[in-house]
Order: C-alpha cells, then structure tokens, then sequence
C-alpha cells in the first residue's frame, strides 16, 4: 500500500463514474483501488487507464482483496443502507452520496449503527456546502453584515429526468440539497414541510407533477420556498435569493464568460449539476481525503443524513396532503455534537 488513500467506489453510474474520474486526475492523495458494480462491463470501462485499479462485482470481494483503505458510496439511495451496514464495521472512512437513505427509519439505523461503532465514519456527499458562493453567502449569514437572514427564495431547475425519476424523487433526490443546505446555513434544524402543487408542465413524464413549490420552515421561523422544476428544458440553475434585515443577496445566477457575438449577448448555462457543481465535488473529495490522511472525519455527517430523510418523509406526505406537515426528529447522539469525531 502506499501512503495515498486506496479508495473503493461502489457504483460506477454517472455519479460514480465522475468521482472516479475525479479522484484519478484531480485529487491528491487518493488512489482508485477498486471499483464495484454489479454491472462488470461498467465496472471494467470504469477502471480502464487507471493502473493498479481491479474490477469487482461486489463491495465484499473489494473489501477481502486488503487493498483498499477508504471507501464512496456511489449507487443509487435505496441501496445505501446495505451498503453503509457493510462497510461500517470495516472502521474506514466512507464518503456515501446522497441521500444518506430515503427514508427516515433507515437513515435513524445507520445514525445508531455509527454511534454503536464508537467514531464517525460517514461523510455525505452534499456538495452544496462546498460551493464557493454557498459559502460566501454563509459568511453573509454568520458575521451579520445585513443583519438577520429572514426569508430564502430557492430555484432548483433541472433540464429533464433520467427514466424512472417518481413524484417523490423530486422531494428525495432533488429537494433534499435545499434540506441540507437551508439547515447548514442557518445552523437550525427544520419544524415543518409544506408542497403545493400548481399548474403543471406538460414536458414532465407521467407520474411526475413538475414544477412543485415547497414551503419550508426552520426553528427560529426562517421561511423558505423552493421552486422545484425538474423538466425546465432550458439547463441546469440552482440558485438563491436571501432576504435580509439590512439587504439582498443573490447566488447561482449566471456565472462564466458574458458573450457578446453574432447580434446576441449572454453566456451558457450548465446542462447539469456535474458542470454547474464540478468545483464543489472537487473540493468535497479533496476535504473527504485530507481529513482521512489525518485520521478524521468531517462535513455533512449521519446525522445531517437522518434529519434531512425526516424532511424528504414530511415532503412526500405534504406532496400528498397539501398540509403542513411537521419535522420530528429523534434526539441528536452527542457524537454529532460540534468538535466530536
Ligand atoms: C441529482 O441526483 C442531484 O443530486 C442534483 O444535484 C439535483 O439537481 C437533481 O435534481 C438530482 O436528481
């Protein structure tokens, strides 16, 4: 072994497959060791050029080769459960995309799994906290230049939807950022979900009722309404507007290159979240791995995980009832206290 990191990826999807680009060429001090899918000709593909990486058709055949040191949970959310009890035991760190798991009760047990273990183990791929606007309109937030923060006006807008993406899916595997990233910023824990559903678009597949507006509420009465619109056609926006006492801040409107040619002005918009949040990833990873070259374990945690499945299950029901519908939450393990590991 070398002193690098000898990372595992379990799915080689799109997800997958971008990190194990990502953690090839950009990221110091990690190595891709192994890459799992149950797919081998995808796994294979995804290994290609990347010397001393090995193919596997399971996490436990990775896990037995004694290569690997550190592992990132790529499939998708239903399978992150099996797959977060599988490698907890292994005591390494574990980088698992989001959702942490779709539902409240699953993410509850890998919360208690990790506390039982003693240390954490899992960081979360919310890669918003790692988006240098997100974080300047943090700073915004913690030092009080604009005075409180009083109302956040959130659009997440994507092109279209891979095959199979539900109703719920729009609260689970999209609004879930917002969850994670409405907590971070404010630093409080969500009271109440409510979703109304307007007129709808006709470019969304069946089943799917898009775009949604979802009213979210946080301990000390921030409100913040998000336009959750996953057939927008146009590219890809996630972007803000955060109303203070003392002033306004926008983020994630139109970055890049403003072009004036051919008789038009403008500039492009990303196609997806891999562009539009590239950077983000990239920092993400390299924290991921620089905490566990130090024997640490940082970012969004288990627990960040658990309480954002209780807002997805609030989500889906008020998708359901139109009701407002509150966040209860277990008590937090002191392991998730500010400064434990
Ligand atoms: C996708 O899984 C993501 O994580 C993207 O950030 C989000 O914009 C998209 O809606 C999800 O499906």
């Amino acid at each position: 072994m070398t002193d690098n990191l000898r990372v595992a990826v379990i799915g080689a999807g799109m997800m997958g497959a971008d990190h194990i680009k990502r953690l090839h060429t950009r990221i110091h001090g990690a190595e891709v060791a192994a890459v799992v899918d149950i797919d081998v000709d995808r796994a294979n593909a995804a290994i290609a050029g990347i010397p001393g990486a090995k193919a596997y058709t399971s996490a436990a055949e990775a896990y037995a080769s004694g290569d690997i040191n550190a592992v990132v949970i790529a499939t998708p959310g239903f399978l992150h459960e099996a797959a977060l009890l599988e490698a907890l035991p292994l005591d390494i760190p574990i980088l698992c995309e989001k959702p942490l798991t779709p539902d409240a009760e699953s993410a509850w047990k890998i919360v208690q799994a990790e506390v039982a273990a003693g240390r954490k183990r899992i960081q979360v791929g919310f890669m918003r906290r790692y988006d240098a606007e997100y974080a300047e309109l943090g700073g915004l937030i913690l030092n009080g230049e604009l005075g409180e923060l009083l109302m956040l006006h959130c659009r997440h807008r994507n092109a279209s939807t891979p095959a199979g993406f539900t109703n719920e899916m729009l609260i689970n595997d999209s609004v879930v950022h917002e969850f994670d990233v409405i907590r971070y910023l404010t630093g409080e824990e969500i009271t109440s979900v409510q979703v109304r559903l307007g007129k709808a678009s006709s470019k969304a597949p069946n089943g799917q009722h898009d775009p949604q507006h979802v009213l979210i509420e946080t301990s000390s009465g921030v409100l913040a309404d998000v336009e959750i619109f996953v057939n927008a056609q146009f590219g890809y926006e996630v972007s803000t507007e955060a109303a203070f006492e003392e002033g306004i801040v926008n983020i994630g409107r139109d970055g890049g290159a403003y072009v004036r040619s051919a008789g038009r002005w403008g500039g492009a918009v990303p196609p997806s979240f891999i562009e539009r949040f590239g950077a983000a990833y990239d920092a993400e990873v390299q924290a991921w791995v620089d905490a566990a070259l130090r024997g640490e374990l940082g970012g969004p945690s288990a627990w960040d995980g658990y309480a954002t499945a209780a807002c997805c299950e609030a989500g889906v029901e008020a998708q359901k009832s139109g009701e407002k519908v509150a966040v209860v939450l277990h008590e937090k393990p002191a392991l998730y206290n500010e400064g434990a590991q």
